[in-house]
């Protein structure tokens, strides 16, 4: 049912070259520089935030830490995004964020900042947003790298829930002698990795479905027309949003009515976000524009052997994932998602596959904007089944409200006792 008349998804598909807003990468997440003071020995560097600062506390210098982790927001993926700063006599020494994956993890980065300002790292304290990582990945272990350093204390956010390290980063660490503490600042590490985590707690992406509408809850007319309902100011930070995501997913109606490319316009990415579409039996267009740029996963139901091979033959690439009712198996797409490195998916799709991912329990996070008009009837965010009872609504929590230009953005999740 979610695919095939998904029309709408929300108004700002179309003519999506119009709005090539340049966003800051770092606009999401990022906190403000602690107040502190410049010391004298280290000379401070306005690129390098914090550098040379003097911090009087394990607390501030987390702060610190996470702001640098936040740096990475739109690179890391599917690594995490950390930050390492290194405090020596109270004093920020160097730091560094993770890069994108298969380059140097948050505290290689951290040392060789040191060692180009010519700093000694011996004795002095690495705070970091996750624990050091011990196993050979795509990079060498960073708890190897801080023992041969000399580090005499390492502070972390968390332990890393990835099974490889779990808590053997640490121990490394103490082993060798290091003093070593964690949990500071865990649940703002927390929600800076909550892909990530949820990938390696759940084995699924943490899913943020993303939707526009008027006061009254309509995102277009029937007839389609969805330009604009809200400004450019709300557009540009939903292209933000995307470009932290490692995938975009959508439905074939979406595609159909919009012709959307789906890409991360007007932020410097080292790879736009995969684009993933929910095509049941395989109705897309090839010469539908969101196939033209990069490759695309397209998950499909009933095989289709002569347009599969059009697609794999243009670069794409069908996933079947059928369910018992012959549509795609949306919590199956997740898990597949999660075994595919997906840590973030942004969802921008119409009502019904909006509905059908919420009924399957498959969203974690609504991303709502709503512009200050009323449109009356028209297409809503979730064309969800009339309830009986009022019992059966589904109950969420405001995460985060904020105003972007004119319009509303709300944050919302579900409450964990709320039935999916
Ligand atoms: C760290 N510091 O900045 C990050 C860590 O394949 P690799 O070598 O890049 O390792 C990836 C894993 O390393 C990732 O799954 C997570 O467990 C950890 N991430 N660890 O010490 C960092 N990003
Ligand atoms: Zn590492």
């Amino acid at each position: 049912m979610h695919t095939s008349d998904d029309r709408r998804s929300n108004n700002d598909h179309e003519h999506e070259h119009e709005h090539e807003h340049v966003i800051d990468s770092n606009d999401i997440g990022s906190h403000a520089t602690p107040d502190a003071t410049k010391a004298d020995d280290v000379k401070a560097d306005a690129g390098h935030a914090g550098i040379g600062a003097r911090v009087d506390n394990d607390r501030d210098a987390m702060a610190l830490a996470l702001e640098w982790a936040a740096r990475g927001m739109n690179i890391t993926a599917p690594n995490p995004r950390i930050g390492c700063v290194i405090v020596r006599d109270g004093v920020v020494i160097a730091a560094g964020h993770t890069q994108p994956a298969g380059q140097a993890h948050a505290e290689i980065q951290a040392l060789r900042d040191a060692a180009a300002r010519g700093q000694d790292v011996r004795g002095a304290t690495a705070y970091v947003t996750l624990e050091p990582c011990s196993h050979h990945g795509r990079t060498p272990p960073c708890s190897e790298a801080l023992v041969a350093a000399g580090l005499g204390r390492v502070v972390a956010a968390m332990v890393d829930p990835n099974p490889l390290v779990a808590g053997r980063g640490l121990a490394q660490l103490e082993a060798a002698g290091i003093a070593v503490t964690s949990g500071l600042l865990a649940h703002e590490a927390h929600e800076l990795n909550i892909g990530f985590f949820s990938r390696m707690q759940r084995g699924r992406p943490w899913v943020r479905l993303k939707t526009a509408a008027s006061l009254d809850g309509t995102t277009a007319l029937d007839n389609g027309e969805s330009q604009w309902v809200t400004g450019p100011d709300a557009r540009a930070d939903g292209h933000a949003w995307r470009a932290r995501a490692s995938a975009i997913l959508t439905g074939i109606g979406t595609v159909k009515a919009d012709d959307p490319q789906l890409t991360v316009r007007g932020v410097a990415l080292p790879k736009q976000p995969r684009r993933v579409i929910v095509d049941s039996r395989l109705d897309i267009d090839l010469g539908a524009r969101i196939l033209q740029g990069d490759p695309c996963w397209i998950i499909a139901a009933l095989p289709d052997p002569a347009k599969l091979d059009a697609l794999t033959a243009a670069g794409h690439e069908v996933i079947l994932l059928p369910n018992a009712s012959g549509k795609v198996d949306l919590p199956a797409l997740m898990l597949e998602l999660g075994r595919r490195e997906i840590n973030e998916l942004h969802v921008e799709a119409g009502a019904k596959l909006n509905a059908s991912l919420v009924r399957e329990g498959c969203v974690d996070e609504l991303l709502v904007y709503l512009a200050p008009s009323l449109i009356g009837p028209g297409q809503g965010m979730f064309a969800l089944p009339a309830l009986a009872r009022l019992d059966q609504q589904r109950a969420l929590v405001f995460h985060a409200v904020s105003q972007v230009g004119p319009d509303l953005r709300i944050l919302a999740r579900f409450a964990p006792s709320a039935p999916v």
